[in-house]
């Protein structure tokens, strides 16, 4: 497989879809309801599906999609190439606010990790790495991340999960607040991820994520030397739903250590 040319083609739609969502910010978007009153999609969000599909249909015949919207595949392994595509994450941000979302896009070979691009639209920041070429935010390269303690730290999390919830017991994640530098939410995994990737935070944490949240971004942040699992510390396997943990290197352990191993859930 010729990645090179796969990120390129994968490089100029995410860049053409991204033309199209700010066309859309003069539109009216048609919003409605998925799972619940507050799992919003627009017509945006499904437009941007269907390009992504029609383009990697037409170029990559053999390839098989597995997109948020549901007009790719069913996809039940990652035999083969499989592009992992969300067109909006954050789309309640993106209709609020409309800045803090963003295209995220994976393209795994055989359950692999080889292309992860992630496209900031409000701000035109585009993150992608090529497994083993380096990982960049438009051309400038990005270093690799370096060790942190939790007490210097910034977590990205959800207010939600130190909420009573039905997922995890609240009091979890008490010890690790407190002790952080500080926490912040943005609504958005892919830019959560991306923000690891550029050392804005130093880690990421969300209870339940899908493929299409977290695709792109693990190839980003491995490439860093970041580390990419669910909370209990196991590899994510980008067919089913999970928890989420990313982090630099030594962060990633030192929270599965010494904070997620003490609670019961
Ligand atoms: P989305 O905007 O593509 O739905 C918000 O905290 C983050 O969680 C976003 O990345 C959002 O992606 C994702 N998210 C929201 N609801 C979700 C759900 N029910 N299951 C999995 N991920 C969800
Ligand atoms: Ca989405």
């Amino acid at each position: 497989m010729d990645w090179h040319y796969v990120d390129l083609q994968a490089k100029q739609w995410v860049m053409e879809a991204g033309d199209k969502i700010r066309d859309s910010f003069t539109e009216t978007l048609n919003i409605q309801t998925k799972s619940n009153p507050n799992d919003l999609v627009t017509n945006i969000d499904k437009e941007i599906e269907q390009f992504f599909i029609n383009k990697v249909r037409k170029t990559f015949p053999n390839h098989r999609i597995l997109g948020e919207e549901g007009f790719g595949d069913e996809v039940n392994t990652l035999d083969g190439v499989v592009w992992i595509i969300d067109p909006i994450d954050g789309t309640m941000n993106f209709i609020h606010q409309q800045r803090n979302f963003a295209i995220s896009l994976g393209v795994f070979e055989n359950g692999i990790g080889k292309i992860g691009i992630i496209y900031d639209v409000a701000h035109d920041e585009l993150y992608h790495a090529v497994t083993g070429q380096g990982a960049f935010m438009n051309d400038t390269e990005l270093p690799p991340l370096n060790q942190a303690t939790v007490k210097e730290s910034i977590i990205a999390l959800n207010a939600t999960w130190v909420m009573e919830n039905h997922r995890i017991d609240h009091n979890l994640l008490k010890p690790l607040v407190r002790d952080a530098r500080g926490t912040r939410s943005y609504g958005t995994a892919a830019l959560e991820m991306v923000f690891v990737a550029t050392g804005r935070v130093d880690a990421y944490i969300s209870m339940r994520l899908s493929p299409w949240d977290v695709a792109a971004g693990s190839v980003i942040i491995e490439e860093l030397g970041g580390v990419v699992t669910n909370l209990r510390g196991n590899k994510l396997d980008f067919l089913s739903k999970d928890s989420l943990l990313v982090a630099k290197p030594g962060l990633h352990q030192t929270i599965i250590n010494d904070y997620l191993k003490q609670g019961k859930w």
